[in-house]
């Protein structure tokens, strides 16, 4: 039994021992349920709110779960002060989706002392010390980032490409793996060209604003290389604001394969979308249900992706998924 639910149910019993009769304690001063405390990044992209409404959806009272729900809106600062609530509240599990992949070293040895399990899902965390986490559940990012640049190969085939590109945040798993990704092209291509880059944060307005001022200074690219589609949806406005046809004169390359997103694949304005699939919630529900039995999971869970071809894709593929 974990701490929350052992800690209500000794002041159940205190109040059991303490009580006359006729003073009977609340019904529901026994917490049944599995209390999980939710560290979300934000709600900056499509990609997000698929995530955190996944969550929402597997982390209920039908399901035997007490949820507690918090957006950092981007900030780390106020992902370790939600940390840090959750231990007050004696959480029986912290599930993180961190912002950065550093910094976590201190909140989450105080996870530790305090015997609370961290989940961490979607980016990844560097830690001294491995065990400041019990499991992780997310997606291979650098390979994503490769199989982009593996399209580009055979699209452009020894053509030059003069690259546009639009990071996500900077120091997140996401952003790292999918530039990384890209500059291992780089340096294998020397007829590719990184013309600018440039943090959009992962959103449509900062995406926008980004591509405006590239048009402003460089004129000359083949590619847009856009690491959420978020800010794909932003430099697809910028880029037809200013006379050019997104998918046709410009290659977009861009990553998560929202709804929206596949949308724009199927009607060519982008031309590969690469997925990163955001339905986290069942996923670390059976890695909490492998803990409550006792059980050790894999410390590592990558999940599968594919990609999605402006040329291939079909209104049925995107009619298939769940977000
Ligand atoms: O690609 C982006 C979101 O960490 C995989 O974060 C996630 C990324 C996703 O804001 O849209």
């Amino acid at each position: 039994m974990k701490k929350a639910r052992c800690i209500l149910l000794a002041a159940l019993l205190l109040a059991f021992a303490g009580c006359r009769v006729g003073d009977a304690p609340a019904a529901d001063s026994y917490d049944p349920l599995i209390v999980v405390g939710f560290s979300q990044v934000g709600a900056e992209s499509d990609w997000r709110r698929a995530n955190t409404q996944s969550m929402q959806e597997v982390f209920t009272e039908a399901n035997g779960y007490r949820l507690i729900f918090d957006d950092a809106q981007q900030k780390q600062e106020k992902q370790i002060t939600a940390i840090r609530n959750f231990i007050q509240q004696g959480v029986d599990y912290i599930l993180l989706a961190p912002t950065t992949e550093t910094g976590w070293d201190t909140v989450l040895g105080e996870a530790k002392d305090a015997g609370i399990p961290v989940i961490i899902v979607d980016r990844m965390i560097e830690v001294a010390d491995e065990s400041l986490f019990t499991c992780w559940v997310g997606s291979d990012f650098r390979k994503e980032g490769d199989i982009a640049v593996a399209w580009l190969e055979k699209q452009f085939s020894g053509r030059a490409v003069n690259i546009l590109h639009l990071q996500g945040n900077l120091g997140s798993s996401a952003q790292l793996g999918r530039t990384a990704g890209l500059d291992a092209g780089l340096l294998k291509h020397e007829e590719w060209t990184l013309v600018a880059r440039e943090s959009g944060e992962f959103t449509q307005a900062k995406g926008q604003e980004v591509m405006e001022g590239f048009l402003q200074f460089y004129p000359e690219f083949n590619v847009v290389y856009s690491e959420n589609d978020n800010m794909s949806y932003g430099a697809i406005d910028a880029l037809e604001a200013a006379g050019y046809t997104p998918g046709s004169d410009v290659k977009i390359i861009s990553f998560d394969a929202a709804r929206a997103g596949l949308e724009l694949t199927l009607d060519g304005s982008i031309n590969l979308d690469v997925e990163c699939n955001p339905l986290h919630g069942p996923r670390v529900q059976a890695l909490i249900e492998q803990l409550e039995a006792g059980q050790t999971p894999p410390k590592f869970t990558y999940v599968e992706e594919t990609a999605f071809d402006a040329r291939t894709i079909t209104q049925e593929m995107i009619d298939a998924r769940g977000y």
